[in-house]
């Protein structure tokens, strides 16, 4: 059992057998202008300091073994599964479906849809493609967990208010702990960055725990985590 001493309200302890680090919508929509974020008004470079601390938690994750599952929000080219309030909601500059300089905003098999470079998933690793902002609901990642034993998530990606927290909340009804790593998750609104981890660990850890990624690296067996070569 490892531990993670400095994770708020108390520290987290996981076994690396029955945990799996999640990275959440690190899509090229919501991270590179042109795409479904920055159609929605919002200033994409928000959420670009998220990327060297989780593609140092990736390395980390990997060389101990951890199972890494990759989500990507986005709808089928026909948008059946995109219901219409979500479609029409807000006043986008660009709709779901729409062309974009990335291809069509927020459809699977586009350019844009897709995980960005930085972080692209290894062969192996799972990609839970979801519908909605919540990675449980319509996919299979509650029973690919189960399958695979795994009651802890290490949870990373975008946004920290919308699919992160959509995200914990449906894993924390379902018996999972989830330890969020703050510098590794992004809002385009910096209030609601921090209110959001708040809200996470208030109330004695009501929905889970946060703390930074260092830490988590710090926590991990140190024979196994890549040094940089000299
Ligand atoms: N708009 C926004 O903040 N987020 C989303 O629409 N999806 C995710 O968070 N992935």
């Amino acid at each position: 059992m490892l531990t993670v001493a400095a994770a708020r309200p108390f520290p987290y302890s996981f076994d690396i057998a029955t945990t799996a680090l999640l990275v959440i919508d690190m899509q090229r929509d919501f991270l590179e202008p042109g795409g479904f974020g920055e159609s929605l008004g919002n200033d994409v470079g928000q959420l670009r300091r998220t990327i060297a601390p989780l593609a140092a938690l990736l390395a980390g994750a990997r060389a101990v073994g951890l199972t890494v599952v990759h989500t990507r929000e986005g709808h089928l080219p026909d948008l059946s599964d995109c219901p219409p309030a979500k479609l029409h909601r807000g006043a986008p500059s660009k709709r779901i479906g729409d062309p974009g300089p990335k291809g069509r905003i927020l459809v699977r098999g586009e350019y844009g849809h897709d995980i960005i470079d930085e972080l692209a998933p290894l062969p192996g690793e799972p990609v839970v493609d979801k519908p909605g902002k919540g990675a449980f609901y319509a996919t299979g990642l509650d029973a690919l967990l189960a399958q695979r034993g795994i009651r802890s998530l290490l949870v990373t990606g975008v946004t920290t208010e919308v699919c992160v927290h959509t995200t914990v909340r449906e894993a924390n009804d379902r018996g999972y702990e989830c330890l969020v790593l703050a510098d590794c998750v992004g809002s385009y609104f910096p209030e609601f960055q921090r209110v959001g981890l708040d809200m996470i660990a208030a109330q004695g850890g009501i929905l889970g725990w946060v703390v930074d990624s260092t830490e988590v690296l710090a926590a991990l067996p140190s024979a196994t985590v890549s040094q940089p070569s000299s």
